[in-house]
């Protein structure tokens, strides 16, 4: 019965945050545009390689955003779809396999279902298989109403390139999609050009591959390049529409691309051996927030996909004090600085915890004090059992919201 989720209700009623007066529904009614960069790690961002820059697009949209650059990626085994699972449901994913699978029957009351709610029009976009990752099947248990996916695009020899239709035709496309769309809506667009193997045509490779023993290294940055051109051409697009003043955009990465397999050559690009606090380091992926008539500023909590949903939702003016639910407003005036890795690594202001290791964040080295970790290790874990066990148990299904 319900009972099982007493404890995981006191829990979370004890980790609510105040809600910031200021930011609390500045963009009320807008559109939402939710951008998923495929494999785009945070450390491309304002860096160069052979001395070209790898995101001239993105590093200038992030100085008129907020932006997030202590922001992790929680994403196990389902890749995209845990991310897409932890950005909506602000729960984690499970530890083996992926819950878009194993449990897309379950009562859940994702980001698109709240919203839906509100009278929005929910949408993603996605120019793959619809039953890829069962995103059909799961997207109704979360709320969407339209799913474009692969039969809604006109996908060519020309205009593809490994996983399928290059990013900037799939943004191009999706624009008549968009425009057909009743306002406001909620858009979800899941790039997929940057994906392993980093493959591109001659005539997208707009810099220089790094040089280096890993293959996947040298291409990955010129294809996280071309997605930031894509990125480019579709916020322009958005603003020849008069859909971009209207809307608050949101993109972050979805998970790695650049696996551990890769270290050696990762460790040249970066100058320093890729240890387990530096590879813990490299799960960031960027988190940016675009308000109109918003400057933003670059915000460095400490903080996860997970936090996405209830920072969105408190943004449109929909409190999710109600919801079971384990991120936390980013926006939030006592917001505290944590983020809780799948594997069980943790992150908080001053330490790195991994492979059983606390590490120290000023040095990179473990830490001297004795158990400076262990303060925050049983929230990890509990935050980790408390989410299997709602998943695991549909407890949701037990949640009255609408009676409270
Ligand atoms: C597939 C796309 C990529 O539709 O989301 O999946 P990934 O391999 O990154 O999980
Ligand atoms: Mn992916």
């Amino acid at each position: 019965d319900g009972g099982e989720l007493v404890d995981i209700e006191n829990y979370r009623n004890a980790n609510y945050n105040k809600l910031n007066d200021e930011m609390f529904g500045i963009a009320k009614g807008k559109n939402v545009i939710l951008i998923s960069l495929e494999s785009t790690q945070s450390f491309v961002l304002n860096q160069t390689v052979n001395g070209e820059v790898i995101t001239p697009f993105l590093n200038q949209f992030i100085q008129e955003s907020y932006y997030f650059n202590n922001f992790y990626h929680q994403t196990g085994q389902g890749k995209t779809s845990d991310s897409e699972f932890i950005v909506e449901n602000s729960l984690y994913p499970l530890s083996r396999g992926a819950v878009f699978f194993t449990h897309s029957g379950n009562e859940y009351h994702a980001t698109p279902e709240v919203l839906r709610e509100r009278g929005y029009f929910t949408a993603s976009l996605h120019a793959n298989n619809k039953s890829f990752w069962n995103r059909d099947i799961m997207y109704e248990s979360l709320g969407y109403q339209r799913f474009y996916s692969l039969s809604d695009y006109e996908v060519t020899d020309e205009n593809s390139i490994g996983w399928g239709l290059k990013d900037d035709d799939f943004f191009q496309q999706s624009i008549q999609h968009l425009k057909g769309m009743p306002e406001p809506f909620y858009a979800k667009f899941i790039t997929l050009t940057n994906h392993f193997p980093f493959e591109l045509g001659a005539e997208d490779i707009l810099i220089e591959p790094y040089t280096s023993s890993s293959k996947t290294l040298n291409q990955y940055f010129t294809t996280v390049r071309y997605q930031d051109e894509a990125l480019k051409y579709f916020i322009q697009s958005l603003k020849d529409e008069g859909i971009y003043e209207d809307s608050i955009i949101i993109l972050y990465g979805d998970h790695y691309g650049i696996s551990e397999n890769h270290n050696k050559a990762m460790g040249e690009y970066l100058g320093e051996e890729v240890t387990p606090f530096v590879s813990t380091q490299l799960q960031r992926v960027p988190f940016i927030v675009h308000i109109p008539g918003q400057k933003g500023k670059t915000i460095s909590t400490v903080s996860a996909q997970i936090d996405i949903k209830p920072t969105l939702l408190h943004l449109l003016g929909v409190d999710t004090k109600q919801d079971i639910e384990f991120g936390r407003d980013l926006f939030s005036e006592d917001t505290t600085d944590f983020a809780v890795l799948r594997d069980g690594s943790f992150i908080t202001k001053d330490y790195v915890y991994t492979r059983e290791i606390c590490f120290d964040k000023n040095t990179g080295e473990p830490a001297l004090e004795e158990n400076a970790c262990e303060l925050y290790a049983e929230k990890a874990k509990n935050e980790l059992e408390y989410s299997d066990r709602i998943i695991y148990g549909d407890l949701l299904r037990f949640y009255g919201r609408n009676n409270k």
